[in-house]
């Protein structure tokens, strides 16, 4: 800015005001008084990220100065939320916007609802993608995160007479102003074909594309909080090249066949597929993934290039972050670039090729393990296919070494599975083509060294790490809860908690002084308020997440029955009131999933219905739960469900996120709960069910939910009136699962949720004792802080280290 002399953008409301103005004017082409609710936010957005260039420019200028070693970060799915909020904190405009804004005669908070956010995930995986771009940043870590700019996102779930129902999620229908188009960045992604010898060249092929698409770039700001650096997303949409456009045709009028290439081409970034943890094994899946991959390698080459010559600085210089599997097919990507067309011979590329990609799993459950049938590879990809023949016989050969004759082994740990059809097993090419492999918890990244992937901790055990998943405390904490966010800076004496968590301990000091309890108490009963669920007096008890039977809504929904059934056995009885609050979307195909949406809406129904229960028990199902309606609802949230059957939950980031905002957990000793347990104190927190060794030893040695109906009476009513249809006869599939071979042992941990949820009353009743155990809860979840996963992976995974943005002069 300097260099060329730009004004610097000023600070002050007047300022903010005429910028605010001049992109009303100039940017948007209208005036104030005929603008429209749309101008209004697009002149605002335009406004708030012109101050981020200015640092978004420095960023770029520092980074390419040190020449560093670059985090990318390679994912299928973002969710990153709205943005207008986040950019207006990160840039430190919120208060000059809510004044300057008036003159366009509307507030701030009506500006935000035109906010949309991009739905460019499915849960878990895609918003721990958000939250460690946001820590890098915050990090001074040079990074890029690199995905694809879907143009349809998450479907949009609707209630449709209790079922869900998908609408399509046209995310940027009206534009998207928090993008940058860069066309020249734009690469070119072959797909089919053959692959032909190159004479005088063992290892080197000549890969003849069968179709030709092109990639283009945009990307999103990805500001540091407290910090000078703004990083980037960039994301890749799929385009059909000039020649896809068939004008013969189209002349001849045959209008649809004269744009059919181009369509299929563009159909690429058409879709997020809406399946977490349930592999589909579709063609198209397969191509966004290599399209993802095959834009961003050429991408970080064309990056590496500007300032190094020698590949044998390339590892030094790069790590590639595979989030999970899905983008898998980078590395024998970046081999066939590197012996194909740099001609690097084959050892030193696998070298570089080995030392340059890290492994993120996030997953436990054998079906959620992406497995490609190889003859769609060879028709896709005939190059990676054999390429990735000739990295499994060297490995094979390598395990041989270590392990002579042991065939059993081999046939385990080959990268193709020859049970059955043949299948690409992308996680163990994922293992063998990485530097370091990481689970997301301390219980996960045990259990993945010890069942999935334990063939391979044998034999590298050095290679297999944990790093704990973290989330962002400025989305999750400040933005989402700014009331609980003041009280915290008032207790500690500022906000430097922001951006060091482990600072929220100082919190425990006060967890016993009776007027900031007071004020706790208050903080949540006004957000309450505000989500208007139900009785603000009331327990509010949260489960929300994607919905999928090992996280088992259909135990809070047991417990739902079974309360229903006491409270009309004895209408008379002292119960504690409460709001039971559903939100998650199930896989469109998913068909038990959606039976146990439609279940939850019909016992919410009837108990709605019934005088004598509706006074004590409310059921809320929040329809289209996405990362805004996260932020409204965790601020609310009394108790936090995290029931999942132990040793099926990699992580969880939501009962990290709960915790922080001060709701206590009931939870099985799985994924991050126990790390959460550990640092709240077992005394803040409600354990129940069976641990993962013993949920193991039952289903090895058969396990009979019919035993656990015919014991416990309570049980058997509340199923019984499932299937005697006191639901408006809803749920039948539901109740046959449970008692026909419920998989996930819901029907054994029955009893010990129940008896755990009594614990749960007898606590509530004493308010003081919830509030210290909400105040502690909050105090001792600052290890979740995202921006502490990124300093573990940083330091062990990535080794890399800041680089710090100057100031302005
Ligand atoms: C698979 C096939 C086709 C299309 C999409 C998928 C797919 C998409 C997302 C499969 C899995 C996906 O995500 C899995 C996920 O979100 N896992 C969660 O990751 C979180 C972050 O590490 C953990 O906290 C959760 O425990 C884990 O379930």
């Amino acid at each position: 800015r300097q260099g060329i002399g730009l004004r610097r953008l000023g600070t002050t409301a007047d300022e903010f005001q005429q910028d605010l103005l001049s992109s009303l004017y100039y940017r948007r082409g209208t005036t104030v008084e005929s603008a429209s609710p749309r101008d209004a936010y697009e002149a605002l957005a335009m406004t708030v990220r012109d101050r981020l260039a200015d640092r978004r420019a420095r960023t770029a200028a520092a980074h390419f100065a040190s020449n560093p070693r670059w985090v990318y970060y390679l994912s299928a799915e973002y969710l990153l939320g709205a943005q207008l909020e986040q950019n207006l904190l990160y840039s430190g405009t919120g208060e000059v916007a809510a004044e300057a804004v008036k003159v366009l005669g509307r507030s701030l908070e009506e500006i935000e609802d035109l906010d949309v956010e991009p739905g460019l995930g499915n849960g878990g995986l895609g918003r721990l993608a958000a939250c460690l771009v946001d820590s890098m940043a915050t990090r001074d870590i040079p990074a890029v995160g690199y995905g694809i700019r879907y143009d349809f996102g998450i479907f949009r779930q609707t209630l449709e007479g209790g079922a869900q129902a998908e609408r399509p999620d046209d995310w940027a229908f009206q534009g998207n102003p928090w993008e940058f188009p860069a066309p020249d960045d734009r690469q070119t992604v072959g797909f089919y074909g053959h692959t032909e010898p190159i004479a005088g060249s063992p290892t080197r092929k000549r890969w003849l594309p069968g179709e030709i698409v092109l990639g283009e770039p945009s990307h999103m700001l990805v500001p540091g909080y407290g910090t000078e650096t703004v990083n980037i997303v960039r994301l890749w949409r799929a385009r059909g090249s000039e020649a896809s456009f068939d004008l013969s045709r189209f002349s001849a009028g045959q209008y649809a066949e004269a744009v059919q290439e181009a369509v299929r081409a563009e159909n690429i970034s058409k879709v997020l597929y809406p399946d977490d943890s349930t592999e589909l094994g579709r063609e198209l899946r397969l191509k966004q993934q290599y399209f993802l991959c095959s834009c961003s390698l050429r991408d970080i080459i064309r990056r590496f290039r500007l300032r190094n010559e020698d590949w044998d600085d390339f590892a030094d210089k790069t790590v590639i972050q595979l989030n999970d599997t899905h983008p898998t097919i980078a590395i024998p990507e970046l081999m066939r670039l590197l012996v194909d067309e740099y001609e690097v011979d084959w050892d030193k590329a696998w070298s570089i090729t080995r030392r340059t990609f890290a492994y993120t799993c996030h997953t436990l459950l054998p079906e959620a393990l992406e497995t490609w049938p190889v003859h769609l590879f060879e028709r896709l990809l005939p190059r990676h296919l054999e390429i990735i023949y000739l990295i499994n016989m060297l490995f094979l050969r390598e395990v041989e070494a270590h392990f002579p004759g042991d065939t059993d082994r081999i046939r385990r740990m080959s990268i193709i599975g020859e049970e059955g059809e043949r299948r690409v097993r992308m996680a163990h090419l994922a293992v063998v083509g990485t530097e370091a492999v990481n689970g997301v918890a301390e219980l996960h990244s045990k259990l993945l060294r010890e069942t999935v992937l334990h063939d391979f901790a044998d034999l590298w055990p050095a290679k297999f790490q944990n790093v704990t998943n973290g989330v962002s405390p400025r989305r999750f904490v400040k933005l989402a809860n700014p009331r609980l966010s003041d009280l915290i800076s008032e207790g500690l004496g500022d906000d430097s908690w922001l951006n060091d968590l482990d600072k929220l301990a100082g919190l425990e000091r006060l967890a016993g002084d009776a007027s900031f309890a007071e004020r706790w108490r208050a903080v949540k009963r006004a957000n309450k308020v505000d989500l208007a669920a139900g009785d603000p007096d009331a327990l509010t008890d949260v489960m929300i997440k994607r919905f999928h039977e090992y996280k088992r809504q259909q135990l809070k929904l047991l417990h739902v029955i079974t309360m229903y059934h006491r409270i009309r056995a004895n209408p008379t009885g002292d119960w504690v009131p409460r709001v039971v609050l559903f939100a998650g979307k199930a896989a469109p195909a998913y068909h038990a999933a959606k039976s146990i949406i439609r279940l939850i809406n019909a016992v919410g129904a009837t108990i709605a219905a019934d005088p004598v229960v509706a006074p004590y028990l409310k059921v809320v199902f929040a329809e289209n739960y996405n990362v805004t309606l996260a932020e409204r609802i965790i601020p609310a949230a009394d108790l936090s469900e995290q029931i999942s059957l132990a040793g099926k939950e990699a992580s969880g980031t939501g009962n990290m996120k709960l915790a922080l905002n001060g709701a206590i957990t009931i939870g099985t000793l799985d994924g991050a709960n126990i790390e959460i347990r550990a640092r709240v104190g077992d005394e803040n927190f409600f354990l129940f069910g069976l641990d993962a060794y013993q949920a193991a030893d039952m289903q090895i040695h058969g396990y009979h939910p019919r035993e656990f109906y015919d014991r416990d009476a309570e049980l058997k009513l509340a199923l019984d009136s499932i299937t005697a249809g006191t639901f408006a006869g809803v749920g039948h599939e539901v109740a046959e699962s449970l008692l026909g071979w419920d998989e996930y042992l819901t029907l054994a941990d029955f009893r010990s949720y129940l008896d755990s949820q009594e614990e749960v009353e007898q606590t509530w009743r004493d308010p003081e004792r919830w509030t210290r155990m909400s105040i502690l809860n909050t105090a001792h979840s600052g290890f979740f802080s995202a921006d502490r996963t990124v300093a573990d992976y940083a330091a062990r995974i990535w080794r890399v280290a800041p680089v710090t943005v100057p100031r302005e002069d």
